[in-house]
């Protein structure tokens, strides 16, 4: 199904929907990278003839200056996307790196985790930034150039995603100005937005709100972080705000604020969940507790492996009964505190294997890599219980990829309140990733839970799921924009 935009999108994101790397031969080519964002959103770029702008991977001197097309093979989202539709940000090592491990992972990624204690605040990072924001606007900008020329007339929709950009909407504005063109700028965050309290830490935040109020539209997950904003723009710049309608009014604009809580592609993973191979061949008899995370402070890792270590303990009968399995996919792997993190597990990981292994078996197996969407879904198929336990996380689309692929054995999710996706799935078994007393005992409800139990938790969590997938995240989107018109499945279903 695709999903119609009336205007043409323009996606602005830190990463093009794809990585442009090398085949064998040294030909540049394309490497999926397939995340909820891509499955969504490039159908409908692809749709509506627009363009995604983006960091194509490589840096300026990696001299890969064109985009390679997609392969005849290609089935993924972007096979449709023409590389006249790419506009890749080719930007300097150095430069890049200042931009996004010194200001985008080291300052708002725990700072907008409400965890201050790790945010680094730097002038010269922070300057990086904004440099690096006004080069994506003036691609951007290109592309809005290309879209109008092509289609005279036409209000494009410029789509600035995550906190890799919070700065880009106000020079898309002026230069828009400038030029006497007319554009719909809309901006959504993928992470939670923190509290006045977080966000008044960080030295330059006026500056910071102002230009993200420099879109019309802004999307968060959740209401609470919509109202987080709000209380934001009141409290620092002095804003005008409504609250029940959330608006804000700003330079003599008013901006609309929309909680927009993103999904996966639902259908996708309960097909695959249906048609892909085993991966765990063993017992039986033996329940396989799941965590798949990227290997990322936000998640609780340590914290669950304590608390399951505290279950064996406390429930020796669960001893060569139970398996927990970690995929772990690598993530900022050349920042000294993501390395450290690696560490800490590995160590903690060993120490309770060393402790608790029998002959045969092991409490703990860990894969650290990442593993193909088929691999994952027949690992959300054949385990009894998700452990989704992140300290703090905007949404988390791992419990809901769970959820779709439940289609044998019904399974148990676990997961934490502190998860965006623990506000809507109720039926879920929630539980403090901090109390690890009580976080061992909600496992051990889990593993035991009886049958009817757990079929009924996961028929109401599937249907919720399957109603509201990204598909209807999209939609949500292009309707708080009025850009939605009916999809052509729709229409077909009509007649
Ligand atoms: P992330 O922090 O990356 O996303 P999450 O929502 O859980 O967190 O998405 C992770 C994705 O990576 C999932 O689709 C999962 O299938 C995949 N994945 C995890 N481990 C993997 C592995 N080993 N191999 C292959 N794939 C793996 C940010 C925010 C979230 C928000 C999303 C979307 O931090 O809160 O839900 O964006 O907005």
């Amino acid at each position: 199904m695709v999903i119609q935009s009336t205007s043409p999108i323009i996606v602005v994101a830190n990463r093009l929907p794809f990585i442009v790397g090398k085949d064998e031969n040294g030909k540049p080519v394309r490497k999926q990278c397939a995340g909820g964002l891509v499955t969504a959103v490039a159908p409908v770029v692809v749709e509506t003839n627009g363009l995604w702008i983006g960091w194509p991977g490589v840096f300026l001197e990696d001299n890969l200056e064109y985009i390679p097309e997609s392969s005849p093979n290609d089935k993924s989202p972007t096979a449709g996307l023409k590389s006249e539709q790419v506009i890749p940000v080719n930007l300097p090592r150095d430069q890049f790196n200042a931009y996004y491990n010194g200001c985008c992972n080291a300052t708002f990624w725990p700072l907008f985790h409400s965890m201050p204690d790790r945010a680094l605040f730097q002038a010269d990072k922070w300057e990086a930034y904004l440099s690096v924001n006004e080069e994506f606007a003036k691609l951007t900008m290109l592309a809005v150039r290309r879209v109008i020329a092509k289609e005279p007339g036409v209000v494009p929709l410029v789509w600035i995603h995550d906190y890799h950009l919070m700065c880009t909407a106000n020079f898309i504005r002026s230069a828009c100005e400038a030029e006497g063109i007319t554009i719909k700028l809309a901006f959504f965050l993928h992470i939670p937005f923190p509290s006045w309290d977080i966000m008044r830490l960080f030295p330059w935040d006026d500056e910071l709100l102002q230009n993200i109020l420099g879109c019309d539209s802004i999307g968060f997950h959740l209401e609470d972080y919509c109202l987080n904003f709000i209380d934001c723009c009141h409290r620092r710049l002095g804003c005008r705000i409504d609250r029940q309608r959330m608006l804000i009014e700003h330079n003599s604009r008013t901006v609309s604020v929309h909680p927009l809580p993103i999904s996966i592609p639902y259908e996708r993973f309960e097909s695959l969940s249906k048609t892909a191979e085993a991966v765990v061949k063993n017992n039986p008899e033996e329940q396989i507790l799941l965590c798949v995370d990227r290997l990322d402070y936000t998640k609780g890792l340590v914290h669950r492996i304590k608390a399951f270590e505290r279950l064996l303990e406390k429930h020796p009968e669960h001893i060569e009964k139970v398996v927990l399995l970690q995929v772990a996919v690598p993530s900022r792997t050349d920042v000294k505190e993501y390395q450290e993190l690696k560490e800490e597990l590995d160590m903690e990981i060993g120490k309770l294997n060393g402790r608790f292994s029998t002959p045969n078996w092991s409490p703990i197996r860990y894969i650290y890599g990442c593993v193909s969407q088929e691999q994952l879904a027949a690992f959300y198929r054949d385990s009894s219980v998700a452990l989704v336990t992140p300290l703090r996380d905007g949404m988390n689309l791992v419990a809901k990829e769970f959820v779709a692929c439940q289609t044998k054995e019904p399974g148990v999710l676990v997961l934490s309140p502190f998860a965006g996706a623990g506000t809507a799935m109720l039926e879920a078994l929630q539980v403090n990733p901090y109390e690890t007393e009580l976080f061992s005992e909600v496992i051990h409800r889990a593993i035991t839970m009886p049958k009817d139990e757990r079929e009924l938790r996961m028929k109401l969590l599937r249907k919720r799921e399957k109603e509201r997938d990204v598909n209807f995240w999209l939609e949500s989107f292009l309707k708080s924009v009025n850009c939605y018109t009916k999809t052509s499945d729709s229409e077909n279903r009509l007649m």
